[in-house]
């Protein structure tokens, strides 16, 4: 049976390379299908969790994980030599950025290397990483190809981005839509045949290039606005414009129109990271992508606005911030996780370390909060320690926090995120 039939029956053994928010998650939903699945990591202390049937990972559930493996459709391993026992591959590993801003592909190319010298012929390979257009064909397939396969004929490769979006109630896996995009129209189709059958929606397209551009555009399509929604705030402010109101009141057009928000900068693993993956490549083709340079300007410049603000709001108070003890509260880069990857916190805190401030945190995801490596004291929200500190900053909008408590006992509060919209007075100051 050829291999397009044996991924139209489930009988096609598959594997993930990377088992982080992506990975994991992916190859639950390929055992739930029905394929055995072998998942690969570089990490023992993972591959320990996946065997033991522990998930690490918030979005996939520890029985459903045990379950599939105490049924032997799920096992874990650092073994990379058994990659020759798939049919299908998908490489799911980090792509960061390095400290000069430019991509960083060592993960994706160690990865290809850990598993061109066991892929056999008749099998497919994809890549989910999120990264720049080209690296499919430019970096993964001549790596793949060493051995003497052939992409196109004997081995099939193709490019899908991620579209995981962690602790998302309604998207999951499964039912979020899938761009797929093969070297050759044939990977396109082994592509579209392999992830038929654990994703309800796939959307081919016609190369590698438009999957992984496809991705580019998604994530600056938001960064841009969110940068254009952070310049707005700046000279609204100046103008005496409440611009949380005007959003509000422009999300009234029932078309034509999508909501963004100003906030204290921008976090995340993607939306910070993804735009500069194209820009990177685009100065290959002498191509200054002027939008994401100056959407990654105005979002850096963020943390340095909020700190501005800050000071300002003390003096109205006859404080400096040198000598106040501030209070930042919620730490994570957006509500209602616990990733710190990239939060603006961060910068935030450093700056006004910087300015001799004395820097308390709380935030209830977050049990420890370093800068620069050193610990920032957590506190509780009691009155007393509110009314004890000059200013509180409200960084991230987590949903589990008493705000009604807070503005009771704060001398000061500068609102980055609007939560406390609606609770007026002259010690809530709204970024
Ligand atoms: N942010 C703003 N204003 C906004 C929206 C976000 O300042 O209007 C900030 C957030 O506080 C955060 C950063 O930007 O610091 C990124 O926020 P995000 O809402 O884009 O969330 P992410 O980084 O978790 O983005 C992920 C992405 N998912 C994938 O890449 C698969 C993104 O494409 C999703 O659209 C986004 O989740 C989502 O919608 O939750």
């Amino acid at each position: 049976m050829g291999l397009l039939e044996r991924f139209e029956d489930g009988s096609a053994p598959l594997g993930v390379v990377g088992l982080g928010y992506v990975g994991l998650p992916l190859a639950v939903e390929m055992a739930k299908a029905g394929h055995h699945v072998i998942g690969f990591d570089i990490s023992d202390e993972k591959v320990a969790h996946v065997n033991a049937g522990e998930s690490y990972i918030p979005d996939v559930p520890a029985a459903e994980l045990a379950a599939l493996v105490k049924a032997g459709t799920i096992e874990a391993t650092t073994d990379f030599q058994r990659a020759r026992e798939v049919d299908g591959l998908v490489v799911c590993v980090p792509t960061p950025l390095n400290r000069m801003k430019e991509p960083d592909t060592s993960f994706m190319e160690a990865a290809a290397h850990s598993i061109a010298p066991y892929l056999h012929p008749d099998m497919l390979v994809t890549l989910e990483s999120t990264t720049y257009p080209g690296t499919t064909e430019e970096i993964i397939q001549p790596i793949l190809e060493a051995g003497g396969l052939k992409v196109g004929t004997d081995l099939f490769l193709a490019f899908s981005p991620e579209r995981v979006d962690p602790g998302n109630p309604v998207y999951q896996t499964r039912n979020t839509p899938k761009v797929v995009g093969g070297v050759t129209p044939r990977c396109t189709q082994h592509a579209v045949a392999m992830y038929s059958g654990f994703i309800d929606h796939i959307v081919p397209v016609t190369s590698t290039r438009a999957a992984e551009m496809t991705k580019l555009l998604e994530n600056i399509f938001r960064c841009v606005n969110i940068a254009l929604m952070n310049e707005l705030l700046q000279v609204s402010e100046r103008m005496g414009i409440n611009i949380w109101e005007v959003v509000d009141a422009a999300k009234t057009k029932p078309f034509g129109f999508m909501p963004f928000y100003p906030g204290p900068g921008l976090g995340g693993h993607c939306i910070p990271i993804d735009p500069f993956y194209l820009s990177w490549k685009a100065r290959e083709y002498d191509f200054h992508t002027e939008f994401i340079e100056l959407a990654g300007k105005v979002n850096e410049n963020m943390p340095y606005y909020v700190v501005k603000r800050l000071m300002e709001s003390l003096n109205t108070h006859h404080k400096s911030l040198a000598g106040s003890r501030v209070l930042l509260l919620g730490v994570a880069y957006k509500a209602d996780i616990d990733d710190m990857r990239e939060s603006p916190a961060i910068r935030i805190a450093e700056l006004m370390l910087d300015r001799s401030a004395e820097v308390l945190y709380h935030d209830p995801w977050v049990p420890s909060f370093l800068v620069r490596g050193s610990e920032i004291p957590h506190v509780e929200l009691t009155e007393e320690a509110l009314a004890g500190v000059d200013a509180v900053v409200v960084v991230t909008d987590h949903s589990n926090v008493d705000y009604h408590a807070v503005v009771r006992a704060a001398p000061l509060i500068l609102d980055t995120r609007n939560v406390l919209k609606g609770f007026d007075g002259s010690k809530v100051v709204r970024l």
